[in-house]
């Protein structure tokens, strides 16, 4: 078969490999116009208008950040998340949402290898799941962190689908908010009878089930799983203290209430005391993934927190909301498309102070200033932007890197944003 392997990325180096077998003719077609680590001899299309070519080839793979309608090829086109959900043994929880899918997955990885369970934790997350399929069994479980790009055009849905909270993003990419909703429906609009779904409360008002289907969990909820006065409860009964939690803010406790109910939905949904050692062990025994509200150090008596993988307004909100302490938030970077007016109103009311920085740090200060934030702009390199914190920050202060916007305007990714900052605070005087 003559293949083209459009992307060439993560996904698209382990597509290269999982296809270059049984004869296939494979050709990288990316609109880089240079592209590192090319296997020696492949046939190449490169630079921008590549997509333009691909009518001759049989198979064309998307890669998730390409927009589908930019392969025009109808039934042709197919990825790497079709072809994984297509040949996979074991049952798949796939987990989406705008935030907290990295840590959802997770929580629900480290609950079910706390019971015993051999679990592959792939996606979205940094691992492309076909890289692993070779070395999934039946009896395994396989946790799908599944972002919008790669449910655009999936065909099957995963057995247990979580969704989590969803807010605008990705706007640059995905046409308007609905693409990007109706991206994310696929976890569910394909499931079948005996399959789960697990939706966050706030998308009551959204959610379309398949007609087979009649009900979903809701959560956090009563009937369901939730938490309150320090408890985790699940259908009405006391399971676990929220304190087992290692990873800060409101927010994770809801990603906790997900976990438990889709790890319940594999183990046994009694939630006996048997079971409550196990999800004990599971939820305390995950520290947190990088860069997502972790502690970095202290510093003249000020605490900073790297949360570099806030890429949206909510993701800073939550941040903002799981410090009582006076905050100094490093805010800005390259602008997604969402709307930043709830989150300057959260500064006011929790009477946060903004370092604007990156691409779109001058609209911040202009919205900032009309809000009644205080603001200042930092043009400079992630040193200065630290210095100019600690020059701002008052001990017992707590400054936060949660840009809500993406990192590319400065840095190579968000993780580089992230290092970047930790070098920084680290290096500081103090
Ligand atoms: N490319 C084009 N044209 C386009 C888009 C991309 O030619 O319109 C080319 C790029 O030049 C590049 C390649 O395609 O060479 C990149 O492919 P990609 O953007 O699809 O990314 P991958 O490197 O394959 O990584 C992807 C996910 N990236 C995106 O969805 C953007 C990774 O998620 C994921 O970890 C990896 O697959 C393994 O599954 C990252 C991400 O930023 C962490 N995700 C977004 C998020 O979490 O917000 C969705």
């Amino acid at each position: 078969m003559k293949i083209a392997l459009a992307g060439f990325g993560q996904e698209g180096r382990i597509s290269y490999d999982y296809w270059n077998r049984d004869g296939n003719q494979l050709t990288i077609v990316d609109e880089r116009d240079a592209v590192e680590g090319l296997p020696e001899g492949t046939l190449t299309i490169l630079g921008a208008g590549a997509f333009a070519k691909l009518s001759e080839f049989d198979l064309v793979i998307r890669s998730p950040g390409i927009n589908p309608k930019r392969l025009p090829y109808e039934d042709k086109v197919w990825s790497a998340t079709n072809e994984f959900f297509e040949k996979c043994p074991a049952p798949i929880i796939g987990v989406t949402g705008t935030k907290g899918k990295g840590t959802t997955s997770s929580l629900i990885a480290s609950i079910l290898r706390a019971a015993g369970k051999t679990v592959h934790l792939v996606g979205n997350i940094g691992v492309p799941a076909l890289g692993e399929l070779a070395s999934i069994g039946a009896d395994d479980i396989v946790v799908y962190e599944l972002s919008s790009f790669q449910l655009w055009d999936v065909k099957k849905s995963p057995h247990v689908a979580v969704m989590l909270m969803i807010e605008p993003d990705h706007l640059d990419i995905h046409d308007d908010m609905n693409d990007y909703l109706n991206a994310k429906l696929n976890i569910v609009r394909h499931q079948t009878e005996n399959d789960v779904s697990i939706v966050h409360r706030s998308l009551s008002d959204v959610i379309t089930l398949p007609p087979n289907r009649t009900s979903y969990m809701k959560y956090p909820d009563e009937d369901t799983v939730y938490a309150k006065d320090g408890w985790f409860y699940v259908k009405h009964q006391k399971f676990i203290q929220t304190s087992v939690l290692q990873i800060p803010g409101l927010h994770n406790i809801e990603n906790a209430c997900a976990a438990i109910a889709a790890a319940g939905s594999i183990l046994s949904s009694a939630y006996d005391s048997e079971l409550e050692a196990i999800f004990k062990e599971g939820l305390s025994s995950f520290a947190g993934l990088p860069h997502r509200l972790k502690f970095v150090a202290e510093k003249n008596g000020v605490e900073y927190y790297d949360d570099s993988i806030a890429t949206t307004p909510g993701s800073a909100i939550a941040a903002i909301r799981s410090f009582e302490r006076p905050k100094v938030l490093l805010l800005g970077g390259h602008d997604k498309g969402a709307g930043y007016d709830e989150l300057m109103s959260v500064c006011r009311e929790a009477d946060a102070k903004i370092i604007a920085i990156g691409a779109n740090g001058d609209n911040l200060v202009e919205l900032a200033a009309q809000h009644g934030v205080t603001c200042v702009r930092e043009t400079g390199d992630m040193p200065a932007i630290v210095a100019r914190a600690d020059e701002i920050a008052q001990p017992g202060d707590v400054v936060i890197l949660s840009p809500a916007a993406a990192s590319f305007d400065m840095f190579k990714s968000y993780a580089d944003r992230g290092d970047q900052f930790i070098a920084a605070v680290r290096s500081l005087q103090s």
